[in-house]
């Protein structure tokens, strides 16, 4: 018996000819992965994974941004074991609750930035936003003022996939199946330079941007008067759109802008959250005080699904003082073992002080090393947050001139990935990384000789190919 069949049952053929049959995977051309056969990933420990032919990979991507506190940890299976045995499931509907979900709501409190003492569960992060939909709406009709419904969002943001996430997300092939975005929700332009310019910016430039992209908004929000606008939706950082990192100036700017006409500002922290970014939430990184925010993934580091909705006080106040059900909520709305699961994440991701590791070590590491790594001749730029990295590939490295789009540069540069045991997103041109929390300097390393290794052969593919300029 191979390796395969002992830990999995069966063998890989076998494994992809069942999913190929019966599983119709998430954003995925069904009929070509069926052609190709899914790789099928069996265990997981710290930052790596197995699959069923016994190879081992580099998670650069925890799990799918989530697996903060990386894989296999005992705190986190025993949480989820023993609250299994002693109560699986009850509801938090009809005037009830159970102790993991209200010591999650409380811990979560502690965590985030000063005014966020509520908590709505949810079971993900695109049901955490069609939450702030309702929210928000409820929230000004409480107020007497009904008209304000339009929530502003941006081109290429990610927001999750339910029909509310996949409206408030700014993905155009998304909007075209389905009949999105729904009513009341509309769009402006990302903070994304290399959008507008293939060269770097020059001195002054980028905060220069940054102010004009959160005028953007601005401009919308005279179009649509003030009073008829109920939101402004963002994610500190843009996480699947290809870590898009704001200038510093941009974040300020729009919360002034917010602030002047009495808007409402949500951060999406479902990536960006629970020390991605160096700090506890995003927002604290960007350098604004949001009103509302949503959460997901790292909230139990992806070992169970949760997600929800961190309430502000000035929102909660009215939801709370002005009475009346808020006709909302989920069967899994704080259910126990995904809270318990939330509270043994919290406690280590501060036991083993996470949240510093990231600001004070890995995170200026990772950084360090994308400047090394910038060097390389098939890299225009390269971009980190925290432990968010990105690198845009292009064809020529002194005029930042892109690749022409049906080149497909980072698919090339993704296949190399997979077949060097390295998960590694490409989004068009830009390769990202989003390693779980816990990663060392000595992993970081690792994984930027395999990234150089990528690069290079995509180098070699370019040349070969005659895409280079
Ligand atoms: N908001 C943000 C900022 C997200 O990144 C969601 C909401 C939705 O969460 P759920 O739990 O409903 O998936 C997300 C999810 C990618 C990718 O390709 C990113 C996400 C999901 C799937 C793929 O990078 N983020």
């Amino acid at each position: 018996m191979n390796t395969t069949t002992r830990t999995t049952g069966r063998t890989t053929q076998e494994w992809q000819a069942a999913d190929a049959a019966h599983f119709l995977h998430p954003f995925t051309d069904f009929q070509s992965l069926a052609k190709k056969g899914a790789r099928i990933i069996t265990r997981a420990e710290n930052i790596y994974l197995w699959d069923s032919d016994g190879r081992r990979i580099l998670d650069a991507m925890s799990g799918l941004w989530c697996v903060n506190v990386g894989y296999g940890q005992r705190a986190l299976i025993d949480a989820a074991t023993r609250q299994l045995e002693q109560l699986p499931f009850y509801n938090a509907f009809f005037q009830t609750a159970t102790p993991p979900a209200i010591e999650l709501a409380e811990l979560l409190a502690e965590v985030a930035p000063p005014g966020f003492q509520h908590v709505f569960f949810t079971g993900s992060g695109s049901e955490g936003n069609d939450t702030i939909v309702r929210m928000v709406r409820r929230y000004w009709d409480l107020l007497g003022q009904p008209q304000r419904q339009v929530i502003v969002s941006r081109r290429n943001a990610y927001h999750g996939s339910t029909m509310a996430g996949a409206s408030l997300g700014g993905m155009e092939g998304m909007h075209a199946q389905g009949g999105l975005p729904i009513p009341g929700i509309v769009h402006i332009g990302q903070p994304y330079w290399h959008e507008h310019h293939d060269a770097p910016p020059g001195p002054g430039q980028l905060e220069a941007f940054g102010i004009e992209a959160a005028r953007w908004l601005e401009d919308k929000i005279a179009e649509l008067g003030a009073e008829n606008v109920a939101a402004f939706i963002g994610e500190p950082v843009q996480g699947a759109g290809g870590v898009i990192i704001p200038p510093a100036s941009y974040w300020p700017e729009i919360e002034r802008i917010c602030r002047r006409h009495g808007i409402l500002i949500v951060s999406d922290e479902v990536i960006c959250g629970f020390g991605r970014t160096g700090r506890w939430f995003g927002c604290e990184t960007m350098g604004f005080a949001p009103d509302l925010m949503t959460f997901a993934k790292g909230v139990t580091s992806g070992y169970v699904p949760l997600g929800g909705v961190l309430v502000g006080e000035r929102v909660a106040k009215v939801l709370i003082e002005r009475g009346g059900e808020f006709a909302h909520g989920y069967t899994y709305s704080g259910h126990p073992v995904a809270c318990a699961v939330g509270v043994a994440n919290l406690r280590l991701i501060r036991e083993l002080g996470l949240v510093g590791h990231v600001h004070d070590d890995v995170g200026p590491y990772l950084a360090a090393t994308w400047r090394e790594l910038a060097r390389h001749p098939l890299v225009g730029s390269a971009e980190t947050c925290g432990l968010m990295g990105a690198l845009r590939l292009v064809r020529d490295q002194a005029s930042g001139e892109p690749f022409p789009a049906e080149v497909e540069i980072g698919m090339v540069c993704r296949g190399h990935c997979f077949r060097e045991g390295l998960i590694m997103r490409a989004v068009g041109d830009r390769m990202i990384v989003a390693p779980p929390l816990v990663i060392t300097r000595a992993q970081i390393d690792e994984m930027a000789a395999l990234v150089t290794r990528c690069l290079d052969l995509t180098l070699a593919d370019a040349r070969r190919e005659g895409w280079l300029r």
